[in-house]
Formats: structure tokens, sequence, C-alpha cells
């Protein structure tokens, strides 16, 4: 079969996400009402702030604003990552990052799949955010033993699911007929599965040693736990929740608001009490419920270099530690305070987080640059280009996580008392081996975009010069 018969593996991402949007707003009713939500404030905002708009339109990235939108699974075993990694695969999707959340007492390590170039980027990033159960870190061994023992049982793929993947990799992609039969197969995976594959009694000891173990351990597969569109002004988005029936978390995760805005800020809410049936004595099984998913809003700002994540890095701990937010979230307003004042320290414009090396750019030639070189020597100093108007440099939109801030997702959405302390901590050896690669390092891959669009930007204007 020729190459060319085969569909474009950001196309069945596309199809994928899109189906998988459609699933969830029939599954999770509140998601359809956020959707709506976030659209209206987007239009709003590209409305009243027409240089967003014309920066977005510069990047390319206006299209793909209501296309934009990640989700997230949790896994049991290593088997499951391991064919997971080759089910994204075929979209397009392959694993970015390393995340330890296990120093913010949640038994599970991560990473998320993603597409990797500037193009599949642009097409559609949607990304999942995938955990895998650490059963190591469950203290009781022979809770331990059960739990491994329930998981070895389940197999979340779907048989044709399993022939579409190998016949992808053998082929090298899939045609249309077939990418649209592995898009049904895979999303069977992601589905909510209303009987359990336990008794109440043992759902019930799992939740002890910790919610989410119950959450992996119980179920027939990884059920898509969240869908989380992006928008263009959280803030807007958080305050206007309320009034369509949604409660949001007491304080919007990441940092604060900006008038560059950098890396990713965050809320979330609690969607659903789901009806469970529990393996039991009635054929349907002994009613109960479960909360397993939720909603989630995201703002996305620019990519950060090592040195720039490290000054976030710090001045989010710094805040951390003077402003702890109490359960209730009465002190929300605290601790946004103490968090805009540390962050002062942050530079807020382009230019600075430039020269400083704090974020990462996309270099193109202007008008005027590829003018001005048809007919002189415009020099070789990027700055002085820049400074000059021959060089623009844009924004590299964020692709990736932060732990922190997934850490307090998942405790929002867990509820209560789940707050824990393991001794263990970071293991992206295993992590990796389970996986079956090794993850690709997102700062290098942001570097290498800019790299790359700098050459770029520099041929165009007829300069030689290594920028490596
Ligand atoms: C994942 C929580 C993390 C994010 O956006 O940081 C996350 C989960 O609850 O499974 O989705
Ligand atoms: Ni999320």
């Amino acid at each position: 079969m020729s190459a060319d018969a085969f569909i474009h593996a950001d196309d069945i991402r596309s199809m994928f996400s899109s189906a998988m949007s459609d699933m969830y707003r029939a599954e999770v009713p509140q998601y359809g009402t956020l959707m709506e939500l976030v659209s209206d404030i987007n239009e709003q905002k590209l409305a009243d702030d027409a240089s967003l708009r014309d920066g977005l339109v510069r990047n390319d990235e206006l299209d793909r604003i209501d296309l934009e939108r990640h989700g997230a699974i949790r896994l049991g075993k290593p088997e499951e990552l391991f064919t997971m990694r080759r089910l994204f695969a075929v979209m397009g999707m392959h694993p970015v990052g390393y995340y330890d959340l296990s120093v913010a007492g949640v038994p599970v390590h991560s990473t998320a799949f993603r597409p990797i170039d500037d193009t599949a980027l642009r097409r559609n990033p949607f990304r999942v955010f995938t955990s895998l159960l650490r059963l190591e870190l469950i203290e009781d061994e022979d809770l331990r033993t059960k739990a491994e023992q329930i998981l070895a049982k389940r197999d979340i793929f779907t048989a044709d699911a399993i022939k579409l993947i190998y016949l992808a990799e053998k082929n090298g992609g899939l045609t249309r007929i077939q990418a649209e039969q592995f898009v049904t197969e895979a999303l069977e995976t992601f589905r909510w599965h209303s009987d359990a594959t336990v008794s109440l009694e043992t759902y019930q000891t799992l939740c002890e040693a910790h919610r989410l173990i119950a959450d992996v351990v119980c179920f027939k597969g990884p059920h898509i736990n969240h869908l989380t569109p992006r928008t263009l002004d959280i803030d807007a988005v958080q305050r206007a929740m309320p009034e369509r029936g949604i409660s949001p978390k007491a304080i919007v995760e990441g940092p604060p608001a900006r008038n560059c805005p950098i890396l990713l800020r965050q809320t979330s809410f609690k969607a659903l009490e789901e009806q469970v049936y529990f393996v039991g004595d009635t054929p349907k099984g002994t009613a109960g419920t479960h909360t397993a998913r939720f909603g989630e809003i995201e703002q996305r700002g620019i990519a950060l270099t090592a040195e720039g994540r490290n000054l976030y890095d710090t001045l989010l701990s710094a805040t951390r530690q003077a402003v702890q937010i109490n359960a209730g979230g009465s002190n929300a307003r605290d601790y946004e305070t103490e968090l805009s004042e540390r962050f002062v320290a942050f530079p807020d414009d382009y230019e600075t987080l430039r020269v400083e090396k704090l974020a990462f750019f996309h270099y193109s030639a202007t008008e005027a640059g590829l003018n001005a070189a048809s007919t002189e020597n415009v020099g070789t100093s990027v700055n002085d280009l820049i400074d000059r108007g021959y060089l623009r440099a844009d924004p590299i939109i964020y692709e990736d996580f932060l732990p922190v801030s997934a850490a307090g997702i998942f405790q929002s959405n867990l509820g209560g008392d789940a707050q824990k302390n393991y001794q263990e901590h970071s293991n992206q050896g295993v992590f990796e081996q389970c996986l079956g690669v090794t993850v690709r390092d997102e700062l290098a891959l942001y570097a290498e975009r800019e790299t790359a669009s700098l050459k770029q930007a520099l041929d165009d204007l007829g300069i030689k010069k290594n920028v490596a």
C-alpha cells in the first residue's frame, strides 16, 4: 500500500479529540456548559483586545483555540502505560516530560502525551496528562497484593484497538476507514463504566488507603477524568462560573495574572457524583457512588527557559510557604495577594523576558527586514535587528504541565483528607521502563524550536550566522 493512502496522524488526533469531547459532553453535562462559557469569554476577549488577536493570528494560533483541550487519565499497571504509548503514537502524540507527584502526596508519576513539532502543534495541540499508579507506595502489603491481583485481571484495550495499533506500526499509518475504526475502538478505553470490578467493601478499603488508588483499581478502565478547554481569560471565566451553576476551587493554580502570561494557569471544579454498581448480592450489584470526573479550565502563556523556570519555582514556593490555603479556602485572597507581590520580581514585558533569556521566542523576519536585506547588509546582531524592526520575536506557548499545579488539581478533586507524605520519591527510570521509551525533555524541545526559527529568520534576511 502506498504511503499517500494514509491519513495524517494529525488528522487522526483531531478526529479523536473531537470524538472524546462529544463523548465527555454526553457523559458530563457541566462540561458542555463550561465549553459555552469559555467560548463566550474567548470571543469577548478577542473583540476587546486587538493586540492579543493580532498576536494569535501571527502565530497561527487563532484557529486552534477552539479545538484546544487536554485530558487526563490514570493507569494501573506498566503494560497499560506501554500500550497507551503505542496507541497515542498512532495519533502523533509522544511522551514529553516526567512529573513526580508523590512529593505532593499523590501516589503516581506521570507524563504528557502530546504532539511535538510546530506544524503538528498548530494543527491540533491535544494532550493527555497520563499518570501511572505507584502500587509500591501502598504501605499495607496485603492491600498492595490485592490491588495488584485486581488489576492483573483487567484488559483496558479492545482487541480491535490492539490490532489497529499493530497495523499502524507495521504499515506506517492507517487509511481513513481504519482510522475511523481506530478512533471508535480507542474511545472505548476512555469511557466511563458504572459497573465496578470489586465489591463495595473492597472499594472502601482502597479508598481508605487513598481515594486515587480506589479510582484506578476498582474500574474496568481509565475513564477520562477531565477535558480542559483553553481560555484567553481565566479570571473572567472563574468569576463567571457561579452564574452558570459551576463552583470552582478556591484559587487559580500557577502564576498570577500578568500582562505577559507565563506557563499555565488552571482552575477546576467537581463535576459529577457517579452512580456505581459494585460487585454484590443482586444481579445489578450494590449501588453506591464515586466522584471521578471533574471540570477544569486553563490559560496558557509563554514557555520559560530553565532560568525562567527556576525563578518561577522559587517565587511560587516562597508564596506557598508564606500562605497555606486552608481547607475551606477562606484565605484565598491572602494567597493571591502574596502571589502577586512575590511575582513583581518576574519581569512582565516580553522584551525583558527575551533579553534576559527567561522565556522562549519564535523569530521571524519582518517585511521591513526583507526589504532592507534586499538592498543592504543588515548586520548580524539579533538585538539590533529587533530594535530596527527587521526581526520579530513572538512568544512560544507553553504546551506542558506544572507538577505543583497538577498536585493541587488532583487534591482538590480527590477531596478532604487525601494529603499524605510518601517516603519514596521520583523514579523516572522505572517510569520509562514501563513506558518502553525515554520521555522527551520539554525544555530541549522549546530550545530547538526557538533556534530553528531564528536560523530560518536570519536565512530569510540573507544572514549566515551560527546560532546554535
Ligand atoms: C491529573 C491532574 C493534573 C493538570 O492539568 O495539571 C492535570 C489527574 O487528576 O488525573 O490534569
Ligand atoms: Ni488537567
